[in-house]
């Protein structure tokens, strides 16, 4: 296997030639046994803050199509308690983070909040990075996650990291409480139009490497009405399959149509340079539980 994917040569049952944890004890996806999850009393609301004005791009990376957010903030981990703001120290607010002054450690918590996943399993603030999509090559399957053995048409994942406990999202993924993905279930139905503001750039993106500005957008708007819940640890569901992600897996499914899942088919796995190839489907089938709890709130 020259280059992992999810082609016939170097597919999920290749990965493991390469990526030895493929086989590990707490591997992702799973196919969720609802009658075998435990109801936790101790798991509370999730509580999803971000800001719009964090969306900075959209790009295909070949493997799927991604906005990333900028988690740039608080690198000095200074800026931790509330401190007074006056006035007259407004102007400080285009300054960058490295002033460090009282003022600009309050808008910077401010700003820190508005990014982040607390509640449910999560002890502390998971701050949001990327969101992305896995998909199939037609209506019948696509998402990761199962429920009792059914699968979606589509699943979107929104990736946090502790940075609390961590530095940079690159170090977070080596550690076991490093990241929470929050898995969102795209049921075959109406067209989604918030769904459209992601679906409508796709053609601008539509060759590996590609990237296009993607501002003001708030990604709790594709999240269903209810934030019920399971959730277990597992892993990355991709190469390098760390196992370092606390799975958060809504258990209200949005909807997407026919029409919106045929353009994310469209997008190619391949470079300009190379012969284009469409990237049909881009998930990887359920993995042994291996005695883990699925917990449910
Ligand atoms: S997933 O949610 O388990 N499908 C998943 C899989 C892979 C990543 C994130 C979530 N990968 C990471 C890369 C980083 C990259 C980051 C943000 O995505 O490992 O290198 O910086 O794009
Ligand atoms: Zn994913």
């Amino acid at each position: 296997m020259l280059h992992w994917g999810y082609d016939e040569h170097n597919g999920p049952a290749h990965w493991k030639e390469v990526f030895p944890v493929a086989n590990g004890d707490r591997q992702s996806p799973i196919d969720i046994k609802t009658e075998e999850t435990k109801y936790d009393p101790s798991l509370r609301p999730l509580n999803p803050n971000y800001d719009p004005a964090s969306a900075k791009i959209i790009l295909n990376n070949g493997h799927s199509t991604s906005v990333e957010f900028d988690d740039t903030i608080n690198r000095s981990g200074h800026c931790s308690k509330n401190t007074e703001f006056s006035r007259a120290q407004i102007w400080l607010l285009g300054l960058p983070c490295e002033v460090r002054t009282s003022a600009m450690c309050w808008f910077h918590y401010k700003k820190i909040k508005l990014i982040v996943l607390t509640g449910g399993p999560l002890s502390g603030t998971y701050r949001l990075r990327q969101i992305h999509f896995h998909w199939g090559s037609n209506d019948e399957a696509g998402s990761e996650h199962a429920v009792d053995g059914m699968k979606y048409a589509a699943e979107l994942h929104v990736v946090h990291w502790n940075a609390e406990k961590y530095s940079s999202f690159v170090e977070a993924a080596r550690q076991s409480d490093g990241l929470a993905v929050m898995a969102v279930f795209l049921k075959i139905g109406e067209c989604n139009p918030q769904l459209k503001k992601i679906t409508d750039r796709l053609d601008t993106i539509r060759i590996k490497g590609k990237k296009a500005l993607f501002t003001n957008f708030d990604p709790s708007c594709l999240l269903p009405k209810s934030l019920d819940y399971w959730t277990y640890f597992g892993s990355l569901t991709v190469p390098p399959l760390l196992e370092s992600v606390i799975w958060i897996v809504l258990r209200e499914p949005i909807s997407v149509c026919s029409e919106q899942l045929a353009k994310f088919r469209s997008l190619l796995s391949t470079a300009e340079d190379e012969v284009a190839c469409c990237l049909l489907r881009n998930y990887r089938p359920p993995q042994p539980l291996r005695g883990r709890e699925v917990r449910r709130n």
